[in-house]
């Protein structure tokens, strides 16, 4: 089967996988979630989600079916969630979060999911961008909730509730009315929003991604056709470690695995000797992570003493970064299972590549096939199509898991899609080879993905140049195989050569939330390379050896 085809004098890649555009549900992804629940075939007490540290606490098909319904009558009739309105989660991952999420686009909410690590300027930028007018979240975190609502700098924000999710659980689960899923007629879904993840897309800093209905409801759709019946069947129990406030949590957890009728076992958090410990309890077969991971399970002593994690643990999958050939190699060795590699973006709901169409030939390092109905095409830096195999490109992605575009951001949505709109450009260097499989080979946007993590140069920059003391600044990521990640280092010019550098390192440590700390370290420097046009070349700042690191 040629996976390739022409058009305009470009080469089309396509997927090896079918998607007929017109089964497509048009309609609510919680009814859809709903639908696939009551269609498929395991009984309503079947849990779908366990508490990782007590098995007694479990979501079965029937509470997710009753709850959802009336989580969406409270938010609607008590808090004012209407068509539209934007959530705000602030929450640690929990076996009531994926509810609540279906509950609000069940009410017609629109869920904005914000990092627990966030301190209140960053919180603020969400709220503000997002419009959200309810915040749910938790005791620890209620502090940081009231100040990024209140925080008077830039702008203001809508909110006006803000709740636990414990209080909340309690008024829906004594509720005796529900509210079923707002309907969205015809075409409609597409749209309508179902989630705003933030993003920073190819430059700038953060920005919410406008996911509707019909684009999260394409992307289930495709991982089904794509893994249903290997990866993602039911039989397999699934380990969730990864934040659901994260595309790559969110999606799996709370649509594609419940839509399938599979069993989560979610952890609040990850911590490596939990997991391996609750791996044999729970009988836990495939777990999803990211790269820095990976790195506990091919080099921790601790996996010695939990034998029994080689005997549960069928398959590994791991994406939001890339997993080396080496470590892919030793996760093998040493857990005697399968590893997979996905690919995906929040800008496209997020999942673009996928390895199960040849499990057999699949090639760990690489991030597997398009997905159904996707189509791809590299293009080099001068704007030229790439023509021909292993030859690398910009990734260009077109189909119908790919966002609408940036909120209140019209200038980076223009930016982020090709001339003639129809393309997203991803940011990312890949090459195909003759089987179809599709390797990631580097990045070329500005992106640094600390532990998972999206961190944004500009947004790190714009905090050291409000220090009095800091001329000019540049952020990067440097690669740190050992830790399978990149982390933020700055480049700074200061104002003089009495300022300490570890004391602006300290001082911009304490701005920020923890992923977007200088874990790097602060170099100083004379001057920020920059191009003719002023940007600053990373690039070269990336390739620096030699340097003196701070902190
Ligand atoms: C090299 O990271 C994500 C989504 C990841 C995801 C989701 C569902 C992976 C598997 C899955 O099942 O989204 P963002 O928006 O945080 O970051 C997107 C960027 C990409 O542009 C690319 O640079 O993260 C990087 N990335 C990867 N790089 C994501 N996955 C990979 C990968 N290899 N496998």
């Amino acid at each position: 089967m040629s996976l390739t085809r022409k058009e305009a004098g470009a080469t089309i890649h396509v997927s090896p996988w079918a998607l007929d555009h017109s089964t497509l549900f048009k309609g609510n992804i919680a009814q859809f979630v709903l639908n696939s629940l009551a269609n498929n075939t395991a009984s309503v007490d079947k849990p779908i989600y366990i508490d990782a540290l007590d098995s007694t606490k479990v979501i079965t098909k029937r509470n997710i079916a009753e709850n959802l319904k009336k989580i969406a009558y409270i938010l609607k009739t008590r808090y004012g969630v209407n068509e539209g309105d934007a959530v705000c989660l602030l929450l640690t991952n929990s076996i009531y979060l994926p509810v609540l999420h279906l509950g609000i686009l069940a009410a017609g909410g629109v869920v904005s999911p914000a990092n627990i690590m966030y301190l209140p300027n960053e919180l603020h930028h969400q709220l503000h961008l997002s419009g959200a007018r309810v915040i749910i979240t938790q005791p620890e975190f209620i502090e940081t909730a009231r100040q990024g609502a209140a925080h008077t700098e830039p702008e203001a924000v809508n909110v006006e509730h803000i709740l636990t999710l414990e209080d909340l659980w309690q008024q829906a689960t004594s509720a005796t009315e529900s509210l079923d899923p707002i309907v969205y007629p015809g075409d409609t879904n597409k749209h309508k929003h179902a989630y705003y993840c933030f993003s920073s897309g190819t430059s700038g800093k953060p920005k919410g991604v406008l996911t509707t209905h019909a684009n999260i409801i394409s992307n289930v759709t495709q991982q089904v056709i794509s893994t249903g019946n290997n990866i993602y069947k039911p039989g397999n129990v699934f380990g969730a470690v990864l934040p659901m406030s994260h595309i790559y949590g969110l999606s799996t957890f709370i649509y594609t695995l419940p839509a399938l009728g599979n069993t989560i076992v979610v952890f609040e958090k990850f911590d490596f000797q939990q997991v391996l410990e609750k791996i044999s309890e729970h009988k836990i077969s495939v777990l999803h992570i990211v790269p820095p991971m990976a790195v506990l399970f091919a080099k921790s002593p601790l996996l010695a003493e939990y034998p029994l994690v080689r005997k549960y643990i069928k398959g590994i999958m791991s994406g939001a970064a890339p997993l080396s050939k080496s470590l892919g190699s030793q996760l093998i060795e040493r857990l005697d299972c399968q590893i997979w590699q996905a690919y995906g973006l929040t800008e496209t709901s997020p999942i673009n590549h996928f390895p199960t169409y040849d499990l057999v030939n699949y090639d760990v390092e690489s991030v597997g096939w398009l997905m159904p109905g996707l189509e791809g095409r590299l293009v080099d830096e001068n704007g030229q199509d790439v023509h021909g195999f292993n030859q690398p490109g910009e990734l260009w992605l077109r189909g119908p898991n790919v966002m609408r575009g940036y909120i209140k951001n019209a200038e980076a949505t223009t930016e982020v899609f090709s001339a003639d709109g129809q393309w997203l450009r991803t940011g990312d260097v890949a090459v195909v080879n003759e089987t179809g499989q599709w390797y990631i080979v580097d990045r070329f946007k500005e992106l640094i993905k600390s532990k998972g993590h999206q961190v944004a140069p500009a947004e790190l920059e714009s905090v050291l140049l409000s220090n009095p003391d800091v001329v000019d600044a540049a952020v990067t990521g440097i690669h740190m195989p050992e830790e399978g990640t990149e982390l933020p280092r700055a480049f700074v010019v200061l104002r003089n050569a009495t300022v300490d550098p570890l004391e602006v390192k300290r001082w911009f440590d304490s701005k920020v939330a923890r992923h977007k700390k200088l874990w790097g370290g602060l170099v100083v420097i004379d001057a920020v390379p920059k191009s003719t046009a002023g940007k600053i070349q990373r690039r070269l700042l990336r390739d620096r050896k030699e340097d003196i690191v701070h902190g």
